[in-house]
């Protein structure tokens, strides 16, 4: 009955990790390294061809990749927990709405940006990738701050999953001076995130701002 996740610090994984932590779901972490010079953990390698954390495989041994159909999974399965808006509810349009958004749009923003090499077969088109990431990025941060306007969460008063997926991209961004002069409510929402007792040692071990 136990959830293994594979995770590796400063990843995607973090958002699943923080999600499980909350759930009261038994699990356990299985940290493999992802960037090595070698290549990525064979164990990784054997549930996740692509080598990429996160991995959730299940109790009864089905595999799961994709952090935010992740979260989405874990976070309807306890809905005592009150970590995701029920179908019925009517934020549930705006909750999946923005854990889509930072799953198709931000998150791959972020991996243009620190892996800009990938993303062109011309080395020297690297640089210029990783420029147009960035400026996408301040344009997809915009638009998620808009849409948390001056609430707390994004999905209003209370907190979710989805501000989980969010923090962790918030964190991810190098300059957090910087994103607290031009987005300092989404900064908020990040640091509402990393001061919550259950989450802090997690953002701790995973390198993220507290
Ligand atoms: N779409 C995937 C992306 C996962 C992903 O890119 N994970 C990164 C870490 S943040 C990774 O494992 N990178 C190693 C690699 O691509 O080789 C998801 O949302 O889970």
């Amino acid at each position: 009955m136990t959830y293994i996740l594979y995770a590796s610090e400063g990843t995607g994984s973090v958002v699943c990790e923080a999600v499980l932590a909350l759930s009261g779901l038994p699990h356990r972490r299985v940290d493999v390294t992802i960037l090595a010079p070698t290549g990525p953990d064979p164990e990784l390698i054997q549930v996740n061809p692509l080598g990429q954390v996160p991995v959730l495989k299940l109790p009864h041994g089905e595999i799961m990749t994709e952090s935010a159909a992740i979260t989405l999974y874990l976070a309807d399965l306890v809905p005592e927990k009150d970590l995701a808006p029920v179908p019925s509810n009517p934020l549930r349009a705006r909750y999946l709405r923005w854990m889509a958004f930072l799953a198709s749009a931000v998150y791959p923003s972020s991996l243009r940006k620190f892996y800009p090499e990938r993303y062109t077969a011309d080395p020297a088109g690297a640089e210029a990738v990783k420029d147009a990431a960035i400026s996408r990025l301040t344009r997809e941060f915009a638009v998620l701050a808009a849409g948390l306007g001056t609430s707390p969460y994004l999905l209003g008063t209370k907190m979710s999953a989805v501000d989980i997926y969010a923090a962790m991209l918030i964190g991810w961004e190098e300059n957090q001076e910087g994103m607290r002069d031009v987005f300092p409510g989404l900064i908020q929402l990040a640091q509402r995130i990393s001061s919550h007792p259950v989450l802090r040692p997690i953002w701790q071990r995973n390198a993220l701002p507290l």
